[in-house]
């Protein structure tokens, strides 16, 4: 029997059928992505998507929402659970979204927020000036030790006592050491801020208890579900009991209508996968690939941002390579491995060229490779970003990346692919 896309829409399943092969044919290093099990990627294809359900659990605008209660009361559940917080709620649609609420719930326009500056590996969402948190809100950054290239609290609690911040944003999207929630935690108490953690990265780490947690040091704590989580795009808030009310009403009504239950099926599933003890297997594996990533590319002759990881992420600096991030994100992807460019602490260079590249472990350790494949993977790397222009040596590699993806399979089960 044909596919009923294939039958409505063959443009559309031609687009899905090869964005498959590419997720099944490439090594996927983008440290913020990952690969959902197919029973998260069930429920994302279900007739949850059908159903308006604006409210929560058992309050509700519209008739109909008892399967839907069910879906979001597990996953509110689950997250509980998970994270060991008062509240939760699963509704926002992203990890910007996320953050939003929480400042609509805790700040008033024109208060401060003071967080980690975008270009030392902070989010857009926490207060960059092109971003509605920064146009809503002045914000002020703290950054990292020109030496150490990592988080300064001394800095931190200056910048702190000076501007007197409403909220304080700890978390990262380019950081690869452990953010000290406790150190956030003291200097918010400090100058009366309240503390808000972003774990959008790390979630899956802390949920297997190998990240500090932030639940007890924090107001709140946003966090993705698609990155280290591996569940489905999109955002989650943990909150004490005590802002629970503030959070919820701010999510809906106050920033979004419909809630996505297709989505929120999802993330239960996750959650509850989440709680399987292979989860632990496998958050400890992305570690382990992380380290293996750092020494492999450090083996090689490559500067680490920091010196390394603790996380699920390397930042490689290419200034003594002679090649920017983005001329490095274009021929690794010619071979068929996908990294993104990014910028490193005091880049001379502009976001749109960076002077390194960012790697993750998250999405092929899904792909059960381990500690030699990451060191095999860095031999690619390194050929291909010395090799430059030689398209033999890249038509080698290629054939490498080939094998290693054919060695490792993805989705093979499901009908699609
Ligand atoms: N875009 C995400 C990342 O790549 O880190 C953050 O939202």
């Amino acid at each position: 029997m044909l596919s009923p896309l294939l039958q409505v829409d063959p443009e559309v399943f031609d687009a899905i059928s090869s964005e498959v092969r590419r997720q099944q044919t490439t090594l996927e290093l983008i440290a913020s992505e990952n690969f959902v099990s197919l029973a998260v990627l069930e429920a994302l294809g279900s007739v949850m998507t059908n159903k308006y359900a604006e409210g929560y659990p058992g309050a509700r605008y519209y008739g109909g929402c008892e399967w839907v209660d069910v879906a979001e009361r597990l996953a509110i559940a689950r997250a509980k659970e998970v994270f060991g917080a008062e509240h939760a709620n699963v509704q926002p649609h992203s990890g910007t979204q996320a953050n939003m609420a929480v400042y609509f719930a805790m700040l008033e326009p024109g208060d401060t927020i003071l967080s980690m500056k975008l270009d030392m590996g902070g989010h857009l969402s926490h207060g960059y000036k092109k971003n509605f948190s920064g146009r809503a809100y002045p914000a002020v950054f703290y950054g990292v030790n020109r030496e150490t290239e990592q988080i300064e609290f001394d800095e931190v609690r200056a910048l702190a006592k000076e501007h007197r911040p409403k909220i304080i944003v700890c978390g990262a999207s380019a950081y690869s050491r452990i953010i000290h929630f406790s150190r956030f935690a003291e200097i918010a108490r400090e100058v009366g801020a309240y503390l808000m953690a972003d774990i959008a990265h790390v979630a899956g780490l802390v949920a297997a208890k190998l990240h500090p947690d932030p639940v007890p040091h924090c107001d709140v704590v946003t966090a993705t579900t698609h990155k280290t989580m591996r569940g489905p795009r999109g955002g989650i808030i943990l909150a004490r009991q005590e802002f629970a009310k503030k959070v919820d009403s701010q999510v809906f009504p106050g920033m979004q209508g419909g809630p996505l239950m297709h989505v929120i099926a999802a993330k239960a599933i996750a959650l509850k996968e989440a709680m399987a003890p292979d989860f632990l297997t496998y958050q400890e594996q992305i570690m382990k690939n992380a380290r293996a990533l750092a020494l492999g590319m450090e083996n090689r002759g490559y500067r680490l941002v920091t010196g390394g990881t603790d996380n699920h992420m390397v930042l490689v600096d290419l200034s003594g390579s002679g090649l920017t991030g983005r001329r490095a994100t274009e021929l690794l992807e010619s071979v068929d491995i996908t990294v993104n460019k990014n910028l490193i602490p005091f880049d001379q260079k502009p976001p749109s060229e960076a002077s390194g590249i960012r790697i993750g472990s998250p999405a092929l350790t899904s792909r059960r490779m381990r500690e030699p494949e990451m060191d095999l993977i860095c031999d690619l790397i390194h050929k291909t970003l010395t090799a430059d222009k030689d398209q033999a040596v890249h038509a080698k590699v290629k054939i490498q990346v080939r094998d290693l993806c054919e060695a490792y399979p993805l989705y093979q089960r499901s009908y699609h692919m």
